[in-house]
């Protein structure tokens, strides 16, 4: 039985209590969150092929033996992070499509596999500017039943950080996670990780499926569900500067005195430099003591302070800095999107001291 709180049966969507994903850098996979667009598949890793093909010198049709000795191994820490992650801070602005996550569609884990650009360079790609990829997986797309597919541009592919993943913190990835395989692309959203991979195409354009033509795209603010022009929208890859308060939680009640405020922050491309945490509303600001991984920049930071908050009601608010002195927007309404993505505004959480 799962402990994480499920949005959705079916598709399985769910996300962990957030003092329980605050507890450890590393995300259990039990306490990592699941984000699925259809049927979790049944794939056995003894018969599971790799197919690689589209513009390339030598088509590759992959077993998963095949694959693990096709190069050395790699473990590489990363987050992996939902575009709608926070999405429930967004919708008290207008309502949005999709689930309500609080900041928990997101976690950290130690990924193993081989390098992307390994296997591309076994099928000799050409210079061609995207891989597309495809799951197992069907999904409801834009009112048709399709196969998941996204793709990457090419630069980040060829990245050394970009996985082919069979492990997740040392064990077998987790059904729900991709078994027997998924990608993994540091730092982009988790929409462009595609679990339960089955093919790799190597072609000059972006994947024409629906989950990357019509979804995770965001939108401005002007446009609704109705008016709609997949176009007009940004193609989500790389996440946004991000923290969450994670304890205490909304509406916790408190006494008064010294209180443990605990959360996370997460780096957009340069590192997180500070982050501050208000007691008011965002008046007054003390600044958070950081943990973080040197070793691994894509992890996420943790940060703790304490507040002596007196008997009343108190509005707390993260935000994080990165190395160019960029922070988060203040309110919501400032990133509002009918998509419900990306949600960075500034982290408030209600608490109430008697
Ligand atoms: N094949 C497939 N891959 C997928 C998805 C999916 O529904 N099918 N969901 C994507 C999205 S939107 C996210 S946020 C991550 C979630 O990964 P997780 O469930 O392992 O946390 O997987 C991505 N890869
Ligand atoms: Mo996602």
């Amino acid at each position: 039985m799962t402990s994480l709180i499920v949005h959705s049966a079916a598709p399985f969507n769910a996300e962990p209590n957030l003092d329980r994903l605050r507890a450890s850098f590393v995300t259990d996979a039990e306490d990592f969150y699941v984000r699925s667009h259809g049927d979790i598949p049944q794939l056995d890793a003894a018969t599971h092929r790799l197919r690689i093909d589209g513009l390339v010198d030598r088509p590759l049709d992959l077993s998963m033996p095949e694959l693990r000795d096709l190069a050395p191994h790699r473990t590489v820490g990363a987050v992996l992070q939902c575009a709608g992650n926070r999405r429930a801070d967004l919708q008290p602005v207008k309502p949005t499509t999709g689930d309500p996550w609080a900041p928990g569609a997101i976690g950290y884990a130690r990924w193993t596999g081989i390098p992307l650009y390994e296997v591309l360079r076994a099928a000799g790609a050409s210079a061609a500017s995207h891989v597309a990829f495809t799951g197992a997986d069907v999904v409801e797309e834009a009112g048709q039943r399709v196969r998941y597919g996204v793709s990457i541009g090419m630069q980040r592919a060829l990245q050394d950080d970009v996985l082919l993943a069979w492990a997740m913190n040392d064990k077998p990835l987790k059904r729900e996670h991709g078994y027997p395989l998924r990608l993994m692309v540091p730092g982009y959203a988790g929409v462009r990780s595609p679990k339960w991979l089955t093919s790799i195409t190597v072609q000059d354009r972006p994947s024409d499926n629906p989950m990357q033509q019509q979804d995770y795209k965001l939108l401005p603010p002007d446009i609704d569900a109705e008016t709609v022009d997949w176009n007009a929208g940004l193609t989500i890859d790389a996440m946004p500067l991000n923290s969450a308060i994670c304890t205490p939680q909304a509406d916790a009640i408190l006494s008064p005195g010294c209180t443990e405020v605990r959360g996370y922050a997460i780096a957009s491309g340069r590192a997180v430099a500070r982050v501050d945490v208000s007691p008011d509303g965002g008046r007054h600001w003390v600044q958070a003591a950081l943990q973080r991984d040197p070793e691994e920049p894509a992890a996420w930071i943790f940060w703790q302070t304490t507040l002596d908050l007196p008997a009343g009601e108190h509005e707390l608010v993260v935000r994080a800095w990165d190395e160019a002195g960029q922070t988060q927007p203040a309110s919501a309404a400032e990133v509002w999107n009918f998509k419900g993505y990306l949600c960075a505004a500034w982290h408030r959480v209600k608490v109430i001291v008697t």
